[in-house]
């Protein structure tokens, strides 16, 4: 995940490139405190000439959409308390979703804890990391609601990953496609985190350090392979 204010749009193309030598298998952009699209739209652009994987777009608001994209993770922050984040966004950023003929993924978002800016901005009453039951509940509703993606964020640059064990909880009862991001940035945490049930892990800050690549590529070979 490139998150377009971290990085120029050339910046962002060659750690896109660099990724894409490691094996991801695409490549998101976004973030939740994303202002300026002139930026979001350049660093889009960049990419996608850069890679032949695809380039989807995670926004945090109405201001995450980019019609040079590919596909966009529709997404509804269902733990948030705030009901601008739960449908209101949506329905403002939706007429220009359809006009860009962006691929929509539907997907459910349920944040952990209460330390990172996605908590903060997205106004979550933020699952505790150690109350999987609370977990279960969210992704059943995701999954009643129709939502075939789920995503379990621990925010971004977190000290933790969601749990293995909470991971787990939820792939019992939740059985469309599966994420996991925030604070991964070990091949042992990412193995963990696979084997535990997520089908995408997702790595964003790790991005940012010059010498990302042979880790990323450890984190892949792990979770591929492992
Ligand atoms: C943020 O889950 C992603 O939405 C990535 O988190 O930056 O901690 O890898 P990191």
């Amino acid at each position: 995940m490139i998150d377009p204010e971290d990085f120029t749009a050339s910046e962002a193309a060659t750690v896109a490139t660099a990724s894409q030598r490691a094996g991801v298998s695409a490549i998101l952009v976004g973030g939740s405190t994303v202002a300026d699209q002139r930026q979001l739209d350049s660093v889009v652009t960049r990419i996608k000439k850069s890679v032949r994987c695809p380039v989807i777009l995670f926004p945090g608001n109405i201001t995450g959409v980019s019609h040079y994209a590919d596909a966009i993770l529709f997404s509804s922050l269902l733990n948030s308390t705030n009901p601008y984040f739960i449908i209101g966004a949506q329905a403002l950023g939706a007429l220009k979703v359809y006009k860009s003929q962006l691929e929509s993924i539907p997907m459910g978002y349920l944040v952990f804890g209460s330390a990172s800016s996605t908590s903060f901005v997205g106004q979550a009453n933020g699952i505790p990391f150690d109350k999987p039951s609370l977990a279960v509940m969210y992704s059943l509703a995701a999954q009643y609601l129709g939502m075939r993606t789920l995503y379990l964020e621990a925010g971004s640059g977190s000290s933790e990953t969601v749990p293995p064990e909470t991971i787990k909880t939820v792939r019992k009862h939740y059985s469309g496609l599966l994420i996991v991001g925030g604070g991964i940035t070990s091949q042992d945490r990412a193995k963990e985190i696979s084997r535990a049930g997520a089908d995408m892990i997702v790595v964003g800050n790790l991005l940012k350090k010059d010498d990302f690549e042979p880790i990323l590529t450890g984190i892949i070979e792990s979770i591929r392979h492992g």
